[in-house]
């Protein structure tokens, strides 16, 4: 009787994997068509097949999208690979409201998170098992692979953040993360590339 009150939790994970369960988790996958435009050549992007898959996201959403004072917790699965000399990337995002932050960890694999503020300045920083990032407000972020494995990260943020993919699509990031001589490089985007929707 005394116990009444000590309940089992409503979520569980995986811990080293990022796999969510319970209650209120969705899933979510982009494809290769899905990021049309979003890489620098385009003209590969459209050859590869469309319906090959890039990441999926699995989010634990325990209250309604914009309700203040809430929080999202999810996992990224990012397959490895490149479209021309660039790496497989999320399509990255500024919040809808701008201000919000964001907690981004590294689980398996590795890559970059690359980050971009509303001047467009940008830089990137190394994602691993173990990283942990903090990404400030105004901050547009995005992650790359760079392994040959899965990139698996783990992100939590504010419930009423929202997302402003608009900017990205509209101008793109200003720097790109590309494969040279079997190394990753960050280097400022040579055009505005804008990845039309
Ligand atoms: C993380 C979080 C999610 C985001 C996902 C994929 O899990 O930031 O909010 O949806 O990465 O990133 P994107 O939405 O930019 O494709
Ligand atoms: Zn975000």
């Amino acid at each position: 009787m005394i116990l009444e009150s000590l309940l089992k939790p409503t979520q569980h994970i995986v811990i080293s994997e990022g796999i969510l369960g319970g209650t209120n988790v969705i899933s979510s996958q982009k494809t290769v068509a899905d990021l049309k435009n979003f890489f620098q050549d385009e003209a590969e992007r459209s050859k590869i097949d469309q319906q090959k898959l890039l990441y999926k996201v699995q989010a634990h959403l325990p209250v309604d999208e914009g309700t203040p004072g809430g929080l999202f917790f999810g996992t990224t699965w990012l397959q490895p690979g490149t479209i021309g000399d660039e790496y497989f990337m999320t399509k990255g995002h500024f919040h809808k409201l701008a201000d919000r932050g964001e907690y981004y960890w590294g689980l398996k694999g590795g890559g970059v998170l690359i980050l971009m503020d509303e001047k467009r300045n940008f830089r990137g920083e190394y994602v691993y098992p173990g990283s942990l990032h903090y990404i400030p407000g105004f901050t547009a972020h995005r992650v790359a692979n760079t392994g040959n494995t899965e990139l698996v990260f783990g992100a939590c943020w504010p419930s009423d953040a929202g997302y402003n993919y608009d900017e990205i699509a509209r101008n793109g990031f200003s720097c790109r993360l590309i494969k040279k001589e079997g190394k990753a490089h960050l280097i400022s985007a040579n055009s505005r590339n804008p990845a039309i929707l």
